[in-house]
């Protein structure tokens, strides 16, 4: 990017992203002398744009326009700055690229500047959790590896720390991947594909085409063995692969019987087990596949794959996802409400459902982001009772013999409570959005949370 020939720069978005990208744009103005007299407009048009007033104190001569961008805006521009939550499909963004003005998000602006090692994943499920692991593991081997991108502390904002941390591990999202051309990888791993954004793509296979840039310049490809259809051909990086089975030179599983898990239980690396399930923390079989992508990024930064292995047993997870709430009266109560796609459904139920020695009941339901519902036909036969909430409740609810449709989470948790006993479980895992009715998926599992805590405490 030719910074100094800059006249005009044009940032779409505020929110998490556009915050950084202006304190970038400041550093940048005062660090080239060119750019001091550079024209920022910054767009947005959320009624009241969340960053607003520090986007005002970082750079208070950027005009602030709080509406929706027009093609004059975008062809004005000598470069668009792009947030992820903007769809690069609109007519203002092509039309821009078409007259060969750059439009960028922030993982290319980073990418062009920083030096660091990076590793990255992306996929529609078990990203954050692969991030949180890597970075865990990385603690507790003495390296210092810092957690950015999706997961929530946007890229730019790594440029602004003083001190430079070994490694930097990226969570990316399809949208992020799409306008990134000159990331440079040590490994990108991508974990899964499963129909989601499906309102940002006009299909799948242009959503695994987003997430695929993430290997244009990765070292080492850490790809699924269970969804080879989801690889990009031909593999040019090192390959390591992962998946439900055991293999000879790759990470696997190894089926078996141990406790009360019956499947594949235990985490192989060339063909040897090299951790149980139940030297684990985490709960479910898709957080064994989970710890093989872990392993195999930190492998790609030099972190001893034997002390992965034993600092990897202490790693909790994240709140939200297969969350244990409570056992309280012989009843789990499970709190999945980051499951906001088909995929993290299936996987929670599928991966669950051994622990559960009674009934398998399941809260879904909620905002359906344009998804095909039949396709969680199978994972529902796996399930003993469904209540459903929210807007596309009824959507799901219509395959399921016998399910019920309620108006709030709140009372799907009073009616589970009535319904179960001793050995069953209750799992909310929405397969959607929670945006119909609540702010984000920590709200939705802090009111379930919340909700189950106050039958114990009525009951008490
Ligand atoms: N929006 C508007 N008008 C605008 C700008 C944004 O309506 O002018 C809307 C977007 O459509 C979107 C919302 O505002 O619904 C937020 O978009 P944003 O781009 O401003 O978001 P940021 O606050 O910058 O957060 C973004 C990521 N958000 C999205 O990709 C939607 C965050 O991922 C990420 O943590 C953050 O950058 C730091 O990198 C969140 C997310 O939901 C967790 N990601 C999606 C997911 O995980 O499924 C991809
Ligand atoms: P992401 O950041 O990709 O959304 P998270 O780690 O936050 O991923 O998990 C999101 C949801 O996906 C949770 O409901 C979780 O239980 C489920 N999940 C986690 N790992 C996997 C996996 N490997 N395959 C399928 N689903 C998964």
């Amino acid at each position: 990017i030719a910074w100094q020939n800059m006249k005009h720069i044009v940032v779409l978005g505020l929110g998490k992203t556009g915050v950084s990208v202006l304190r970038y744009l400041q550093n940048k103005k005062q660090q080239d002398k060119n750019l001091q007299g550079v024209h920022i407009r910054v767009f947005d048009s959320r009624q009241n744009p969340p960053g607003l007033d520090e986007a005002k104190q970082i750079l208070g001569d950027a005009e602030f326009l709080n509406r929706r961008w027009e093609l004059e805006d975008t062809l004005a521009a000598d470069i668009v700055i792009a947030s992820p939550g903007i769809d690069l499909r609109e007519e203002p963004l092509v039309l821009a690229r078409d007259a060969d003005i750059p439009v960028v998000g922030d993982v290319e602006l980073f990418a062009q500047e920083t030096k660091l090692p990076i590793i990255a994943v992306t996929g529609s499920n078990g990203k954050s959790t692969v991030t949180r692991m890597v970075e865990f593991i990385a603690e507790q081997c003495g390296k210092n590896v810092v957690a950015a991108g999706n997961i929530g502390l946007p890229v730019l904002e790594l440029l602004q720390q003083t001190e430079q941390p070994d490694a930097v591990m990226l969570e990316l999202s399809s949208f992020q991947l799409e306008s990134i051309t000159s990331l440079k990888l040590e490994a990108a791993a991508l974990m899964n594909i499963s129909a989601d954004h499906m309102d940002r793509y006009s299909s799948v296979d242009e959503y695994i085409k987003a997430k695929q840039r993430i290997f244009t310049n990765a070292k080492n490809w850490v790809l699924n063995r269970q969804q080879q259809d989801t690889w990009p051909h031909p593999v040019t990086g090192k390959l390591m692969t992962f998946g439900n089975d055991s293999h000879p030179q790759h990470f696997g599983l190894l089926s078996g019987n141990v406790d009360r898990v019956s499947g594949p239980v235990a985490v192989t690396f060339r063909g040897k087990v090299v951790l149980r399930a139940d030297q684990l923390q985490l709960q479910g079989i898709h957080n064994l596949v989970n710890v093989q992508v872990a392993l195999a990024l930190c492998q790609a930064i030099d972190i001893d794959i034997e002390q992965a292995i034993q600092a990897v047993k202490d790693f909790k997870g994240l709140p939200h996802r297969c969350e244990l709430l409570s056992n309280d009266a012989g009843v789990l109560w499970v709190n999945d409400s980051k499951a906001t796609n088909i995929g993290a459904t299936a996987a929670a139920v599928e991966g669950l459902r051994p622990m559960v020695s009674g009934r398998l009941l399941l809260i879904a339901g909620g905002d359906g982001k344009g998804a095909d519902f039949r396709e969680l036909q199978s994972t529902l036969e796996k399930v003993d009772i469904l209540l459903t909430i929210g807007e596309d409740g009824p959507r799901i609810g219509q395959l399921f013999n016998g399910s019920r449709q309620v108006k709030s989470l709140r009372q799907a948790v009073e009616l589970a409570s009535s319904l179960v006993q001793a050995g069953d479980m209750v799992l909310l895992s929405p397969a959607c959005a929670s945006f119909d009715q609540f702010k984000n998926f920590e709200h939705r599992g802090d009111s379930f949370r919340q909700a189950v805590e106050a039958l114990y405490v009525d009951s008490a």
